[in-house]
């Protein structure tokens, strides 16, 4: 059994109690109380999920395992002389919620090498789709095409036992996370690259993913960054929270993650992030040439907003600041692309669209998401096709969502079926309250 997995046992046994006593001796006291509002709503602010892995303050942002997105990165072990941890170093922290030491990191890092082959039918079955099908169609379909491989859909059907589960559903997500970069840079070769296919060269999570997209450093602290960044933002967000759900019915790793990355790629959620570049490119066509200034910013983003769209980028469901993960990719733009035209074009929405949202006064979040500074970033190193950059986000989104559904399995967490009402109910429900 791996470090890791030694680990991740022992803290399952740890924490199983605690959940076993809350059910048991307060199952019945009050979390909160739902709304008219919520319940039509989308359910916004109601509490009624369950996660260590992260947490979401709307003033302060995202804290892994308690840790802010700079202490996360100052307390993970780095390959020597990059700026950014090891991606399986954080897999370790998800899990377990300690840091690992250099030594418990580079073994997980030769776990990774050892299942990182992707079997060959599936880049059969990414070839099978028309060419022209949106990568996040070719990557959902790849992960779906792997499920003969869960091992937990093979305990399942070979005697299934419920204290045990989290075992074969941490082999499903360590195998899937593995090989995910792998997919989706041939994705990206295939698609994009007259299918000039680059091999694995069987590194660490961070330089395969550059070396097999072809860029080369800095993009390899890129991809480390990008992918932790995009990991987990509690379970509430579509993406986490559809997988959640879809594990929640003894669905093995590959059907939850696919289905997860489903919902990751509409247009409200991580495919914000290829709109922000398309709409910054067309506003950009639009000019002719012509050296955008504030005011002509103003004028396109009125335009947008007067046209029934939202501003992709801006607003969030939870927060109420400015993204810490928004001001992480900032600092690197700062540092790397400082004189970058695109980035001045992001910069400058910064400054222009919170000031128009609030004079709007329809989104209560009028300040940027992680989506208005990460195409910049992949734009400025060669990835132009930025309709791919979902797939970048759901390598990293499924970090963060498979620790989530394998602590799911070990605290045998319920099937998940919230209740609905009828319309009728509700106004019943309004005419007494
Ligand atoms: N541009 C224009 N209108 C907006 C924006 C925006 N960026 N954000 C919110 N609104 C509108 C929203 O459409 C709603 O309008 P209506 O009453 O007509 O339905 C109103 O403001 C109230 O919405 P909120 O309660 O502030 O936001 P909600 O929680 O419903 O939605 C988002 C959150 C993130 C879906 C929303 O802010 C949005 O559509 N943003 C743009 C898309 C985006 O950047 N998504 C990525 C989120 C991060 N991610 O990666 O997933
Ligand atoms: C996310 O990273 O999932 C988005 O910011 C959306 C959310 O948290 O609701």
């Amino acid at each position: 059994m791996s470090s890791l997995k030694k680990k991740l046992y022992e803290k399952i046994q740890e924490h199983r109690p605690r959940t076993t006593k809350l059910i048991k001796e307060f199952g019945n006291v009050k979390v909160g109380e739902v709304t008219i509002d919520q319940a039509i709503g989308g359910a916004r602010g109601v509490r009624c999920l369950v996660t260590d892995i992260s947490y979401l303050d709307p003033e302060e942002g995202i804290r892994f395992r308690g840790m802010t997105i700079p202490e996360t990165m100052a307390a993970l072990p780095k390959p020597e002389g990059k700026d950014y941890p090891y991606v399986e170093g954080f897999w370790y922290l998800l899990l377990t919620g300690d840091v690992p030491t250099m030594e418990e990191t580079l073994e997980l890092v030769e776990d990774f090498k050892s299942r990182c082959e992707v079997p060959a039918y599936v880049y059969d079955v990414i070839k099978a789709l028309p060419k022209e099908s949106h990568p996040m169609v070719m990557f959902n379909t790849a992960i779906l095409a792997m499920q003969k491989e869960s091992k937990f859909a093979k305990f399942y059907n070979e005697g299934f036992n419920k204290m045990d589960a989290w075992d074969s559903m941490y082999e499903d997500s360590t195998d899937l996370l593995a090989r995910l970069p792998e997919i989706a840079a041939f994705i990206y070769r295939y698609k994009y690259k007259d299918g000039d296919i680059i091999a694995n060269p069987k590194s660490d999570m961070g330089t395969n993913f550059a070396k097999m997209m072809g860029i080369d450093a800095p993009y390899d602290d890129v991809a480390r960054m990008y992918f932790i960044l995009h990991s987990d933002h509690e379970s509430g967000n579509a993406s986490a929270h559809t997988t959640h759900l879809v594990a929640s019915t003894l669905s093995d790793a590959y059907y939850s993650l696919s289905a997860g990355m489903d919902a990751l790629a509409g247009p409200l959620h991580g495919l914000a992030n290829q709109e922000v570049l398309g709409w910054l490119q067309n506003v950009i066509k639009k000019l002719d040439g012509v050296e955008p200034t504030e005011e002509l910013m103003k004028k396109f983003v009125w335009e947008t907003l007067n046209g029934g769209a939202v501003i992709p980028g801006f607003g969030h469901a939870v927060l109420r600041k400015t993204d810490p993960r928004y001001a992480s990719q900032r600092e690197f733009c700062e540092k790397h692309l400082p004189d970058d035209k695109i980035f001045k074009y992001v910069d400058m929405l910064y400054r222009v669209v919170p000031d128009i949202l609030r004079e709007q006064g329809k989104a209560k979040n009028p300040w940027p998401n992680v989506d208005a500074q990460s195409g910049v970033i992949q734009w400025f190193y060669g990835i132009t096709e930025y309709d791919f950059y979902t797939v970048m986000f759901g390598v990293g989104r499924a970090i963060g969502v498979l620790a989530n559904i394998t602590w799911d399995r070990a605290l045998g967490y319920a099937l998940e079926r919230p209740k609905s009402l009828t319309t009728a109910m509700l106004e019943d429900v309004a005419k007494k309250g």
